[in-house]
């Protein structure tokens, strides 16, 4: 039997200006659109950073609302909400980010130097938000920057217990200057320093580690996020078109490796969540 695969797309992030990036979906219609076709394409999850109306990076709750239930009325994808958000947002409004309902959010586990920034995540806050995402019976999915904060998946595991579902899926975010590179080594040495506890990985590679991250991550029987959020062009100088072209690519890399997309339902089970509790799912 082929394992199957759970596609994630991350179709906007935090980083990227629209005037930029015209076809960077920054409006709830655009980010609907974009989930259908994701999922059309083979997505199971999508990992969403909110957008204001001038097309900033925003954690306002009404918004929060509005695009997770964007994404719910024009698809089935698992929806995660990013926690990490820009790396301006204040800790306490991260925090926030749970109260939006989604079925998943991201959750990483240590502070990253980014480029010139600095990606906050002190380990108060982890503890904090894990306990959060406990109580609230959202699925974290741990976001993986270096191979110190795969040492500290481990150790909040032991100290707070698994999610509530009993599943521990982890994304391995790779190439971030500042971060571990986005190579099969640093992806080997991940894997094997992984908890005993985790039950699933992706991996994602920024830029254009992109495509050695996927298929590294294939080779070890991993998944993999895609999306504009980690890349912008396809092919070296040629922009990604739209969100739903990384996806077909991902499932083709996955077809290579005899591995089928994983529907919805399946990523709910592969991240412990009821089946039946998503709205737009039978
Ligand atoms: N935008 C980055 C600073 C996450 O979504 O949780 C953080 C990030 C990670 O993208
Ligand atoms: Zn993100």
């Amino acid at each position: 039997m082929t394992q199957g695969l759970l596609i994630t797309v991350a179709p906007t992030g935090a980083e990227t200006a629209k005037a930029d990036c015209p076809q960077l979906p920054t409006t709830p219609e655009e980010i609907a659109a974009t989930a259908a076709a994701c999922e059309a394409a083979g997505a199971a999850m999508i990992h969403l950073h909110v957008r204001d109306a001038d097309h900033a990076p925003t954690l306002d709750q009404g918004l929060l609302r509005e695009w997770v239930a964007a994404v719910r009325s024009a698809s089935s994808l698992v929806v995660q909400l990013s926690t990490g958000g820009s790396v301006h947002d204040p800790l306490a409004e991260r925090l926030k980010v749970l109260d939006a309902e989604p079925d998943s959010c991201s959750l990483t586990m240590g502070t990253t130097n980014f480029g010139d920034d600095v990606f906050l995540n002190p380990w108060p806050f982890v503890a904090e938000l894990y306990q959060l995402a406990l109580e609230r019976g959202v699925a974290p999915e741990f976001e993986l920057f270096d191979l110190g904060q795969v040492h500290a998946l481990g150790r909040l595991l032991s100290l707070y217990g698994p999610p509530a579902g009993g599943k521990v899926h982890c994304d391995f975010v790779m190439g971030v200057p500042g971060g571990m590179p986005g190579t099969a080594p640093a992806l080997v040495a991940g894997v094997a320093a992984l908890p005993a506890q985790v039950t699933s990985w992706s991996a994602t590679g920024i830029g254009r580690s992109t495509l050695s991250v996927a298929m590294a991550s294939l080779s070890m029987g991993g998944h993999l996020r895609v999306g504009m959020e980690d890349v912008l062009t396809i092919a070296r100088g040629v922009p990604v078109e739209n969100n739903a072209q990384l996806v077909e690519r991902a499932v083709a890399l996955g077809q290579l490796a005899q591995r089928e997309p994983m529907t919805p339902a399946e990523c709910r089970d592969l991240l412990g969540l009821p089946v039946s509790g998503a709205t737009g799912e039978a």
